[in-house]
């Protein structure tokens, strides 16, 4: 088969002999694909929600956001068939599910080494999020210096019709970590992976120096820390009037 040829006589695609698609059968192989990408762009959005309110639950439970910032990149249908060939993987929808993984991506930047843990752990715990893959590149940095902590999630996702679970890359990393790896990625693409070795040995260097910075900022995060008043939750049972006589002060009767 062709680069970037579907396989018209897989599970997914439309009826066929292995004859020439017809411009029919393309209309119907990309309807097909578009609904199946849109699962992945739903479940970016699913963890990004989730994200986002663990952001605002912590700020307002802890009075400290551990979360610097949120990305998230849906892969390009040109990308996904791209690593499918790349991968030897069989050109059909099914096999795409099962071994693409990363065609969802989203990327929590952390202040702090610790913060990357405590996002792990409260993401992971969550009752509809099943780890399916974790590597931690961060206690095995990669080669060139990358940190990075990867997790795999699979999802549940609720279509109009179905209800799908649809894996997502999350990347959990720290401020540092995150400078580096964009610098190191621009780096990468502008020497068609080729980096000559005197930029390779400077970038692992560098990655040394982020290490040390995440380290001390660490360290004086936990000085202040043991500083910081822990909150108390209020007793389900306290008496609002007070809150509602400071509401009702001065208000008009009706
Ligand atoms: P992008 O731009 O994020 O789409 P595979 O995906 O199968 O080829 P593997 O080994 O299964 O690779 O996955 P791995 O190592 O977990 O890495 C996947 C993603 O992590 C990459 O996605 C990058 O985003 C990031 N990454 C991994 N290694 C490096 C690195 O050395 N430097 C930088 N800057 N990023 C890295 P994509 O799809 O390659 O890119």
């Amino acid at each position: 088969m062709k680069p970037w040829q579907l396989d018209l006589n897989a599970d997914d695609g439309p009826p066929g002999n292995g004859e020439r698609a017809t411009v029919e059968d393309i209309r119907v192989l990309r309807e097909q694909f578009v609904d199946f990408m849109l699962g992945y762009k739903f479940a970016i959005d699913e963890i990004t929600t989730k994200i986002n309110i663990l952001r605002e639950d912590f700020n307002n439970t802890h009075e400290y956001n551990p979360i610097e910032h949120v990305g998230s990149r849906l892969k390009s249908p040109e990308s996904v068939l791209e690593k499918v060939q790349r991968k030897n993987y069989a050109m059909n929808l099914a096999a795409i599910r099962e071994n693409v993984l990363d065609i969802a991506g989203v990327r929590v930047v952390c202040s702090f080494i610790s913060d990357i843990g405590t996002i792990r752990d409260m993401l992971a715990g969550q009752e509809d999020i099943t780890v399916l893959e974790e590597r931690d590149y961060i206690t095995h940095r990669k080669p060139n210096g990358y940190q990075s902590l990867h997790l795999i999630v699979s999802i549940p996702v609720f279509r109009s019709d179905r209800t799908q679970r649809v894996p997502v890359e999350i990347q959990i990393r720290t401020i540092a970590m995150d400078f580096w790896a964009s610098l190191e990625h621009k780096i990468y693409y502008k020497y068609r992976g080729e980096v000559p070795p005197n930029l390779r040995s400077d970038l692992a260097q560098a990655a040394e120096v982020a290490t040390q910075l995440d380290e001390k900022m660490e360290a004086l995060h936990r000085q202040i820390d043991r500083t910081a008043q822990p909150r108390t939750h209020p007793a389900e049972t306290l008496d609002l009037s007070v809150l509602y006589h400071a509401f009702t002060a001065g208000a008009p009767h009706r």
